[in-house]
């Protein structure tokens, strides 16, 4: 046996896997109780070594439960380009995750061979953690699995997710997309938004407030640290900033969105702009209170209306011709989807759920702006689209007007974090927007209605029995299935509905909308009644009136 294999060995013998116990790399990794992760960490160790030395170049691995509870946490890996792990690889993580101790070797000798990796390779490898009381230890123990396998490490600590997705981007381009510090991070994000709201100097200090909730997790610190850069440019109150309230509990933007109300810990005043995090810093959601004192939820449909109408009113200006998109999925609000198609006349393109259906998507045109209604989501430029608009605003010949644009698209660029959805890189592209704009938080609600809503859940023995098709808007099996919500669906008015299995938590979850709340909620909760029915485990669901 080599050095190295027996390294994992004696190594692998202090992060021991509970016997019989199953996990699954899902939409975004591992993620589950804390206490059952120390052996995944490990094993997530030695397959980002092997995937780093596969892939000649620098892998990132993050310590992270997102939105769900403090308790939980969780591991995903970040590719040579920021993007997430390609689908062989989740296939070959489930099965490492979840060999029993004595066969993990065997397992791993399995994918060296299957992806005839070159062990002599050197291997690198970024690791960021969140703030959970779990993330340390639980990094710590990714570190060993990759120094069991010889690989090198560079350790940034606290990071939030989609910094550590830009590090590894900054690193495999050699510098191009940025450098691979925090500094460099802030540096290339707060001088495009400075450059950016130039063009909008006669803001009021009402105009640059903003309220921002940290989830009480990792996105509050770091964005404490760009305030000072941004000079006065953006005035943020944060809250919810972890100096006492729990990671996640009743605050951050899953919280907002679910439950359709502001988060708790947080001091708004009616009309004043904020704006949700959650815990990892890779999802964001804007809302307001009116003088009614009725809440307005701008999630990432409304994010992406804003953004798409700001860059094709942009590419038009500036005479590029330039095929723009957005990419949602079956969660999108309905009115959001009519709105972009029928009166801003952009490209709608619909993906099954994870950001990365959605990026993939996105990568298909020269500008695809890509957000989940969840508040995840960017912009990807390509190539051909980075040239033109580099090219065009280098230009001399060219009048005042095309030149404008040019410049102001080359900020955008810089301002957007393209391997994933960013919180602050979105905030700070919103802001600017509105700046440019000199719109109000209410101007950009009123773009056009949502359609009322509801997300419910409905715990089942195994969400495997519940199979989808077309983007997960219609169901194959359980048979009859389709059919119920179909005539469910049919005694509303502007209705839609459907249900998927959920690819983080045991449960499914069922979308309706229609007219009003009062029917989006009767429609959610006659769907979770028949999956309950069906599939459904405990007490049946209860209505919400
Ligand atoms: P699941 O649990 O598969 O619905 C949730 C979100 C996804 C995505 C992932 C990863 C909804 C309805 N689903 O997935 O959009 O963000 O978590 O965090 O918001
Ligand atoms: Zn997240």
């Amino acid at each position: 046996m080599t050095d190295q294999f027996k390294a994992v060995l004696e190594q692998s013998s202090l992060h021991p896997k509970p016997a019989g116990l199953v996990l699954q790399y899902g939409t975004a990794g591992f993620r589950t109780n804390a206490k059952q992760l120390d052996h995944i960490m490990f094993r997530m160790g030695l397959l980002a070594t092997l995937r780093s030395k596969k892939t000649k170049a620098t892998i990132g691995v993050m310590v992270t439960a997102s939105h769900n509870p403090e308790e939980d946490n969780g591991v995903k890996l970040v590719d040579p380009m920021g993007e997430m792990l390609t689908a062989t690889w989740e296939g070959f993580a489930t099965q490492l995750a979840n060999t029993e101790q004595e066969e993990l070797l065997t397992a791993m000798k399995d994918i060296i061979k299957k992806e005839a990796i070159n062990m002599s390779q050197e291997a690198n490898l970024f690791v960021g953690r969140d703030t959970r009381s779990s993330s340390a230890s639980l990094s710590q123990a990714v570190l060993d699995g990759v120094h069991a396998l010889g690989g090198h490490s560079k350790d940034y600590g606290l990071v939030t997710t989609p910094q550590l997705h830009y590090m590894v981007c900054c690193q495999n381009t050699h510098g191009k997309y940025g450098d691979a510090t925090l500094d460099g991070y802030y540096s290339k994000l707060c001088q495009a938004f400075l450059q950016l709201t130039r063009n909008a100097s006669n803001r009021t200090d009402d105009q640059k407030y903003l309220c921002v909730d940290g989830a009480n997790g990792i996105g509050a610190l770091k964005v404490r640290e760009i305030e000072s850069r941004l000079k006065k440019e953006l005035q943020m109150s944060i809250f919810n900033d972890g100096s006492k309230g729990e990671l996640n509990r009743q605050c951050g933007a899953d919280f907002v969105k679910v439950q359709q109300k502001p988060p708790t810990g947080i001091d708004m005043n009616s009309g004043d702009r904020c704006c949700s995090f959650d815990g990892d810093a890779d999802r964001i959601v804007y809302y307001y209170t009116d003088s009614q004192g009725l809440f307005h939820l701008l999630d990432g449909d409304k994010i992406a209306t804003l953004i798409s109408t700001f860059l094709k009113e942009l590419l038009i200006q500036a005479g590029l011709d330039l095929k723009i998109a957005v990419v949602q999925t079956a969660y999108a609000n309905g009115s959001s989807t009519h709105y972009l198609e029928n009166t801003m006349k952009v490209i709608v393109k619909c993906t099954k759920t994870g950001v990365k259906h959605l990026h993939h998507a996105a990568q298909e045109f020269d500008v695809g702006v890509y957000f989940e209604a969840n508040g995840h989501g960017t912009v990807l430029f390509s190539k051909h689209a980075e040239v033109k608009i580099q090219q065009l605003a280098k230009a001399t010949s060219i009048n005042d007007e095309v030149k404008k644009a040019a410049l102001l698209l080359q900020s955008t660029i810089n301002i957007i974090n393209q391997t994933v959805g960013d919180a602050i890189s979105d905030m700070l592209l919103i802001e600017a927007i509105l700046a440019i704009k000199g719109m109000t938080v209410q101007q950009w609600d009123s773009i056009y209605n949502d359609l009322p809503n509801r997300q419910l859940k409905v715990k089942v023995s195994d969400r495997r029995v519940i199979d989808t098709t077309d983007a997960e808007r219609r169901v194959v099996s359980p048979a009859g299935l389709q059919e119920a919500i179909d005539t469910l669906v049919n005694n509303y008015s502007r209705a839609r509905s459907f249900v998927r299995p959920s690819g983080t938590e045991d449960v499914v979850r069922v979308y309706a909308e229609a007219d009003t709340q009062e029917n989006a909620d009767d429609l959610a909760h006659e769907v979770s009644l028949v999956v309950h029915r069906l599939a459904g485990v405990g007490e049946e669901p209860k209505p919400l009136h």
